[in-house]
C-alpha cells in the first residue's frame, strides 16, 4: 500500500547513474501475507478521516474508495475481519499535515506478491512489478511485520519472508537513488495479543535487536521501531485469533505515518537551509572574487569604490561572514596604500584642501586680532 503526496515539498527529483529521472513522492505500506495491511490502512483511514484533527485528517478521492474503507471499518465494528486481498487495489486520497496538502495513493496488495518479489526474486510479473515500482518512489516506507511470525519456528517460511524478505525489502530501498535517508517505520502488528511475547522476550528493544537485526542493520539510520494494534479483540475471543472490537482505540496506528510525516519535512528544512546555505556561499564567492578583480585590473577612485559598493550590497548575513569582512578590510587598506578613498575621493587631494582651509582660517584669526588690538607695541 503506498502513500504518495502530490505537492512539491515531499517531492524529490533524482536522477540515477543512467540519467533517468524519477520521484520519491510515496509512502508505501509492505507486510507478508496475513500480517495485516488490510486491516492497518483501514484503520488507519478510518482514524484520520473519522477523527481527523486540525493539523493530521485524510479523506479519500472518490466516493468508491472512500465507501470500501468504511465498509471494512464498519465490518469490523460488527465483529468481521477483512477477506485476504486477492487483487492489487491504488486508492488515492488527500492529506492533511501540519497545513500541507499531501497526495496519498494506498495500495492494498495480497502479501503473496510480497513473497514472490523479496523472497522468491520474481521482478517480472504484473503485480511485483507494481508492486516494486512503488517501492522505488517510496519517500517513505511502514514495515508491517507479526511479531509472531519471528519466534514461531514451526514455519520458517514465515520467518523467511519476515526477516530475509523485509531485509531485501529494505536493502532495495537504501540501494536506490536517494533511498539512503528514506524513513523507515518498523511496525509490530496484533500487539494487543503479542504484547505479553515482547515483554516476555525482554521488551521492544530487546525483541529489535535479537529479531530484527538483519532488518535494522541493513536500514543503518532513520528507522523506528513501534508496537501497534490496528484493531483489538474482543475477550471471549482471544484464545481463538478473536473478533475486531472497534469499540477500544488502536494502538499507534497512526504515530508511524505521522513519524514519517516529520522525518519528511525535517528533510525539507535540512535541504532547504542546505541549498540557502550554497546560494550564500555562491554569493560571496563571486562578490569577492568581482570585488577583488575590480581593483587588481584597475586600481582607480572608481574601482575602489565599486568594490566595496559591492560588498556593502550584499544582503546582511552574507557580510556577517569573516571572510567578507576581511576582504572589505583588505580593500580599504588597499584603497588607503593607493591613496584613494575606498568610496573614490582622492585621500591626498583632501587632505591637502582641508589642510589649506585651516592655514586660511588661521591667517584670517591672526589679522583679525592683529586689527582689533593696533596697540600692541611694535619694536
Ligand atoms: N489481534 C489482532 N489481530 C489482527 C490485527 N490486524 C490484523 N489481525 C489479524 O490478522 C489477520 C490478517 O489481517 P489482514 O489485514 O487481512 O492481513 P493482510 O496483510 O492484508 O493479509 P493478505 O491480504 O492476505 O496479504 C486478520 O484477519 C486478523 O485476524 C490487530 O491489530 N490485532
Ligand atoms: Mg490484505
Amino acid at each position: 500500500m503506498p502513500i504518495a503526496r502530490d505537492d512539491s515539498q515531499v517531492k524529490t527529483s533524482l536522477a540515477d547513474s543512467t540519467g533517468f529521472l524519477f520521484q520519491r513522492d510515496r509512502i508505501v505500506v509492505l507486510g507478508r501475507t496475513q500480517a495485516g495491511k488490510t486491516v492497518y490502512i483501514a484503520r488507519l483511514y478510518g482514524e484520520l478521516y473519522s477523527h481527523s484533527q486540525s493539523w493530521l485528517s485524510m479523506r479519500a478521492r472518490s466516493g468508491l474508495a472512500h465507501t470500501t474503507f468504511m465498509k471494512m471499518c464498519a465490518d469490523m465494528a460488527n465483529g468481521r475481519w477483512p477477506d485476504p486481498t486477492g487483487d492489487q487495489k491504488f486508492i488515492d486520497c488527500d492529506l492533511s499535515f501540519n497545513g500541507n496538502l499531501y497526495r496519498l495513493t494506498m495500495l492494498d496488495y495480497s502479501g503473496e506478491d510480497f513473497t514472490r518479489a523479496f523472497v522468491g526474486g520474481d521482478i517480472n510479473s504484473e503485480n511485483t512489478r507494481a508492486l516494486l515500482d512503488h517501492l522505488d518512489h517510496a519517500c517513505g516506507v511502514i514495515l508491517l511485520i507479526d511479531p509472531q511470525n519471528a519466534v514461531d519456528s514451526r514455519d520458517p517460511t514465515k520467518q523467511a519472508d519476515d526477516d530475509w524478505g523485509m531485509t531485501q525489502a529494505v536493502k532495495r530501498i537504501r540501494e536506490f537513488p536517494g533511498g539512503e535517508s528514506v524513513p523507515i517505520a518498523i511496525v509490530l502488528t496484533k500487539c494487543d495479543i503479542h504484547k505479553g511475547m515482547i515483554l516476555a522476550l525482554g521488551g521492544l528493544k530487546k525483541f529489535r535487536d535479537d529479531y530484527l537485526l538483519w532488518i535494522t542493520r541493513t536500514a543503518v539510520r532513520y528507522y523506528r521501531t513501534f508496537e501497534c494494534s490496528a484493531v483489538r479483540v474482543t475477550h471471549q475471543g482471544r484464545t481463538s485469533g478473536g473478533s475486531p472490537d472497534l469499540t477500544k482505540p488502536p494502538l499507534n496506528v497512526v504515530e508511524p505515518l505521522k513519524w514519517i510525516l516529520e522525518q519528511l519535512e525535517s528533510a525539507r528544512v535540512r535541504d532547504r537551509n542546505a541549498a540557502e546555505q550554497e546560494r550564500r556561499e555562491q554569493l560571496i564567492t563571486r562578490t569577492l572574487a568581482h570585488a577583488r578583480e575590480a581593483i587588481r585590473t584597475e586600481p582607480t577612485d572608481a574601482s575602489f569604490e565599486l568594490a566595496t559598493k559591492l560588498i556593502r550590497q550584499l544582503p546582511r548575513d552574507c557580510k556577517n561572514d569573516s571572510r567578507v569582512r576581511d576582504a572589505y578590510d583588505e580593500i580599504r587598506a588597499a584603497a588607503v596604500e593607493q591613496g584613494v578613498r575606498a568610496d573614490g575621493r582622492n585621500t591626498k587631494l583632501w587632505l591637502l584642501v582641508i589642510a589649506g582651509v585651516l592655514v586660511a582660517i588661521s591667517i584670517v584669526m591672526i589679522i583679525v586680532y592683529l586689527v582689533q588690538n593696533p596697540s600692541v607695541p611694535s619694536r
